[in-house]
């Protein structure tokens, strides 16, 4: 059998639509037969070149690492234990560990030094079908009402503001009387100002962004305050803030990012004791002010994707509704339009390919 496919064949030149064989189900494997793949800015990243030294993928191939989608096939040695069923609607959880080292003994499979990432080496989901291990297809049978483009973003946009979210409130950074920034609000940053809110213990939730047109979602998705922070010198957003919130600096920035500049305001925003969690990835380095952060006692975060456990409490938080989606369903033939438009930054939300 056939199926449709975008592939990657050269770096900075257009995906291919073509007509490859549907991959057959390994023993450990089950087939999807994909509804839904969210289009990510890494995705016109990896078409680039940013990750070719780090990343290093064969061509041709085909990316998308948000999946949703429904069991087409299951191999011959998956458990029944796995509760997995033909028709099942699941998501993938993107990230697939060796499963012999301390980090994925711990349970984070996503920071693997052996590991893979789908739709960066093993083919993603920007075709009507993909593999996936079995123990890496997470059942949402028990949702019948939720809607696979919804889904499939909560497997990195969703989860990765959430991890990065997590650390900031583990810290104590987070709580009344605090506040916290969302630097960045595109396809991360509009679910990591409703994070700030479900797990933020009452802080002052504010959004910095460089549209008012995504600053305007982050507003419905909860944030107190907005500032739009393009052309502004720090000294204008600490003016802003002090409007705002009463006070120039913030306790707790997630910063959705990456840029040069989005690292420079948040860490010339952050307050003594301050945090700083680190999941946008536009630019190469991390430049922080070193007295101010070791006098301050300030933290710097890296935070990567999300683990199995932080995927399942966004599905569980979803799950009861406590989850706003922001999306835009296009189709696969539209697959080379989306990534340019991703990477002028001009989707508000996320682009979400959506399969018959
Ligand atoms: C994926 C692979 C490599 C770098 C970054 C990403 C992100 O899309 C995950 O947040
Ligand atoms: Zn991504």
């Amino acid at each position: 059998m056939q199926m449709r496919a975008a592939r990657i064949h050269r770096f900075n030149e257009p995906l291919e639509i073509d007509e490859v064989p549907v991959p057959e189900v390994g023993r450990n494997q089950v087939l999807i037969k994909v509804a839904a793949a969210g289009m990510c800015r890494s995705d016109y990243q990896l078409l680039d070149g940013y990750f070719r030294d780090g990343l290093p993928v064969e061509l041709p191939f085909i990316p998308g690492h948000e999946v949703a989608g429904t069991i087409a096939a299951i191999g011959s040695e998956v458990p029944k234990s796995a509760g997995l069923s033909e028709g099942d609607l699941v998501v993938v959880n993107p990230n697939w560990g060796d499963g012999t080292c301390r980090v994925c003994h711990e349970g984070n499979e996503q920071l693997c030094r052996n590991g893979q990432l789908i739709g960066f080496g093993p083919d993603g989901g920007y075709a009507e079908y993909m593999l996936a291990p079995y123990d890496h297809a997470i059942s949402v049978a028990d949702q019948p009402d939720a809607r696979p483009e919804n889904l499939a973003p909560l497997t990195d946009a969703g989860v990765t503001p959430y991890r990065g979210m997590k650390k900031l409130r583990d810290a104590g950074k987070l709580g009344a009387g605090r506040t916290g920034v969302v630097n960045g609000v595109g396809g991360l940053g509009s679910y990591g100002v409703q994070y700030a809110r479900l797990l933020g213990g009452g802080a002052t939730v504010v959004a910095f962004g460089r549209s008012d047109e995504k600053l305007a979602v982050a507003t419905e998705n909860g944030a107190h305050h907005t500032v739009n922070v393009r052309d502004k010198s720090v000294e204008n957003v600490e003016d802003e803030l002090e409007e705002l919130t009463g006070r120039r600096s913030v306790d707790a920035v997630l910063d959705c990012a990456g840029s040069t500049e989005s690292l420079a305001l948040a860490a010339a925003v952050l307050a003594v004791e301050g945090a700083l969690s680190q999941v946008g990835l536009m630019g190469q380095r991390i430049e922080l002010p070193l007295f101010p952060f070791v006098n301050g006692e300030k933290s710097y975060f890296g935070s990567f994707w999300g683990n199995h456990n932080d995927l399942t409490e966004v599905l569980g938080l979803a799950s009861q509704g406590l989850i706003k989606h922001n999306v835009v369903t296009t189709k696969l033939d539209d697959v080379n339009t989306n990534l340019e438009a991703l990477g002028r930054g001009d989707i508000v939300g996320r682009a979400v390919i959506v399969f018959d």
